[in-house]
């Protein structure tokens, strides 16, 4: 096991360290807090996951180049830096990552203090702010000019979805693959409208920009009024089409339940929710957005719903290699809920696109 203390030695932290414990349940990095002596900063570590984010270097340089932009606004603003962006804490040679002598990537960041992070979106005042938070923190970047290295090719691509999709159900290494052919027929049946939205991506119709892509609540930090303070975790900033950042929103704060829910009645998508961040979003946002952008807005939460299924099924093929899984099924019951809250967004979503649209209009007046 590796030893924590020795690897917090390598960073430039401004006091002595009190412990290291471990923080949330992140599917993809390992997390801990650090709390040092006589009541001083507490920090952020993390192992990043280097088979997901590849190179890591790379995308450190990423997080420093979004970090430093937003806080020049945040200056010129008045606001107070080390609150409202994120502070990389740098490694004592400089680097903004420690390589450990497992090979593995460790990177610290400034624990911000006196802030709140949810785990859902329980009120649409809350959906509201988060909503105005993720368009905040895009209108931030959108005047970034310097280039962000791919570091997660294909991320929110579905075309290259598929082509994982098909390798893994041509190999089917677990033989997993004859007892979810109905999930499959989901995938499948739904293929073409998919593609032809990312084929407006692909082809510059929708733009492409600096977005945040993985948007759940919890990647939000709230002031004690319930406004937005800080947009984190921007492991996946990447230049994408931000449509990206508004679906994986919500699909996340619309959800009535959970993300591996078992109970598939419990879940669904709350049209009340989707309006409230809708407008939020839209309120920061309209000023720039292209109608194209508009235009499928609302049909992203269809899109990145249907990803995440396709995610959490295609990992279930194939032996659970990607997602952290508490049980040998997470990834299917993931899968099974994921696709009711697609449903529910298929159902509502005459309403959704007409909402979106409606108040898009009654911002340009
Ligand atoms: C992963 O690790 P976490 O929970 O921040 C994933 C997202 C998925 C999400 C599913 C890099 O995010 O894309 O939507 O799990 N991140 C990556 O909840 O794959
Ligand atoms: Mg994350």
């Amino acid at each position: 096991m590796t030893n924590l203390n020795n690897i917090v030695q390598h960073f430039q932290l401004e006091r002595e360290i009190e412990n290291i414990k471990p923080l949330g349940e992140g599917f993809i990095n390992d997390t801990f807090i650090i709390t040092t002596k006589n009541s001083g900063p507490r920090y952020i570590l993390q192992r990043k996951n280097k088979n997901i984010f590849s190179p890591i270097p790379a995308m450190m340089e990423n997080i420093q180049k979004v970090c430093m932009h937003i806080k020049k606004k945040v200056v010129a603003a008045g606001g107070n830096p080390l609150r409202e962006a994120m502070t990389v804490i740098p490694a004592n040679d400089g680097k903004l990552y420690f390589l450990d002598d497992e090979d593995e990537f460790w990177a610290v960041c400034l624990f911000i203090e006196d802030t709140i992070a949810y785990e859902a979106a329980e009120t649409p005042e809350l959906a509201y702010a988060g909503g105005k938070g993720i368009g905040k923190f895009q209108s931030l970047v959108a005047d970034l000019k310097e280039p962000l290295v791919n570091i997660l090719p294909g991320f929110h691509d579905i075309r290259y979805r598929f082509k994982q999709w098909d390798e893994v159900l041509a190999k089917d290494p677990v033989g997993r693959k004859a007892e979810v052919s109905e999930e499959i027929s989901w995938i499948e049946s739904r293929k073409e409208e998919m593609l032809a939205f990312w084929e407006l991506v692909e082809n510059g119709e929708i733009p492409t920009r600096i977005s945040h892509n993985d948007t759940k609540i919890n990647n939000i930090l709230f002031d004690k009024n319930g406004e937005v303070l800080c947009v984190i975790d921007l492991d996946t900033v990447l230049s994408s089409t931000v449509l990206n950042d508004f679906g994986d929103a919500m699909r996340f704060y619309t959800n009535t339940g959970l993300e591996d829910d078992k109970n598939l009645d419990n879940v669904s998508m709350d049209l009340e929710i989707f309006k409230a961040f809708a407008k939020g979003y839209l309120e920061e946002t309209a000023s720039f957005l292209s109608p194209k952008e508009i235009e499928y807005l609302a049909f992203s939460a269809r899109y990145i719903t249907y990803e995440q299924v396709l995610r959490f099924l295609m990992d279930y093929i194939d032996g659970d290699n990607y997602y952290k899984t508490k049980s040998p099924d997470h990834n299917l019951v993931r899968a099974r809920a994921q696709y009711k809250l697609l449903q529910s967004m298929e159902e509502q979503f005459a309403v959704m696109d007409s909402f979106v649209k409606t108040y898009f209009s009654e911002l340009q007046n």
